[in-house]
């Protein structure tokens, strides 16, 4: 009988079909287990459309008994759906919980912008309406560009391996952002205002006034005529925009190989007003940044006439402003990512 085959199979998608029927209709235990002894018990239905495989033509069989098995397989799992449904409508579990409308709303999840984030947003703003503009550059650099570059020998205490992150030879993790000046003068002419902040690294302690990686804004300006009464404007008009006016500017002496003549910048105590306080040790004063007139071997290492060109520059770590603005003791709290701290700067 040529034609057993189709029919079988479609007598099994008739099983099917009543069978997904019967399995929904059913309300409890009882019917759910009538139910399975119709369709899936030893003698149901299915097992006696299955058994008549062993009547069918060889060559009709696997196609049939494939069908007999995937009608097996979606009544068993319906038996099973429909069983965890009946077992929780039975211990009173609809799935959801009742509604407490005595609970307080939640609050919408807002982010905050990093402290250190924001020193660097206000520091950008404020140099940016004196005609800086922002630039970038690599965090790997050459030896030439991170120290040579900037009058800085190879043999300097700043360039030795413990104090520098080798990545290869004459390769290295920059120690400041100086770099991106260098690559910055070497692809334009003057005048040149630059901000540069960026990460930089040095092999120092993990500790509370340490971190091997932290943020700087450097900034750079060159052209003709620029001198130390322009200098000081421009850090006075900084200090006063981000301190507040009527806080004090001093310039003490220093050295950098890059400046000269180089001055670390301290302004009157923000907190205590210069009446004396922990943060100023009792001097009145702290340092912000660190500064100078462009040394003019530098303008000699990137092509710049140093008889023509004049400029300064100056350095800060945000990370350390941001601890005296917001009285934050201990660096690693900036970069722990505790959420609950840094919300707080919201
Ligand atoms: C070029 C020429 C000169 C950048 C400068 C400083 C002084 C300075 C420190 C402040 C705190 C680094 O983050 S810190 O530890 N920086 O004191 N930086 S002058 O001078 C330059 C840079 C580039 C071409």
């Amino acid at each position: 009988m040529a034609n057993e085959g189709p029919a079988l199979r479609q007598r099994l998608e008739e099983i099917r079909r009543r069978g997904v029927e019967a399995f929904g209709a059913v309300s409890t235990r009882e019917e759910l287990e009538a139910a399975r002894v119709e369709f899936l018990g030893r003698s149901g239905l299915v097992s006696e459309a299955m058994s008549r495989l062993r009547g069918l033509p060889a060559e009709e069989r696997p196609e049939t008994g494939q069908a007999g098995n995937r009608v097996k397989r979606e009544l068993e799992s319906l038996l099973e759906a429909r069983l965890s449904e009946i077992s929780a409508a039975e211990s009173g579990d609809t799935g959801t919980a009742p509604t407490d409308l005595t609970l307080p709303g939640r609050r919408r999840w807002t982010g905050s912008v990093h402290p250190v984030t924001r020193v660097i947003d206000e520091v950008c703003e404020i140099f940016r309406e004196i005609g800086f503009t922002i630039a970038a550059g690599p965090e790997i650099e050459s030896d030439w560009h991170n120290f040579t570059a900037l009058n800085i020998p190879l043999d300097h205490p700043a360039a030795d391996m413990h104090d520098t992150f080798y990545v290869d030879d004459g390769v290295l993790l920059r120690t400041h952002t100086s770099p991106v000046q260098v690559r910055v003068m070497l692809e334009h002419e003057p005048p040149v205002r630059v901000l540069v902040p960026g990460l930089a690294f040095r092999r120092d302690p993990w500790d509370a006034s340490h971190a091997p990686a932290f943020e700087q804004i450097e900034g750079l300006a060159v052209d003709e005529g620029i001198d130390f009464v322009e200098f000081r404007a421009a850090i006075d008009f900084f200090v006063h925009s981000f301190f507040g006016p009527g806080t004090r500017t001093r310039f003490r002496p220093s050295y950098f190989p890059f400046t000269e003549p180089s001055a670390e910048v301290d302004v009157t105590c923000f907190l205590c007003d210069g009446s004396g306080c922990a943060t100023c040790k009792n001097t009145g004063w702290v340092e912000i940044m660190g500064s100078g007139m462009v040394n003019p071997a530098v303008f000699e290492s990137v092509g710049y006439d140093p008889e023509r060109f004049t400029g300064y520059a100056f350095g800060m770590g945000p990370a350390r402003i941001a601890m005296l603005r917001y009285r934050i003791p201990d660096i690693r709290m900036l970069y722990e990512g505790d959420i609950a701290f840094l919300g707080q700067f919201a």
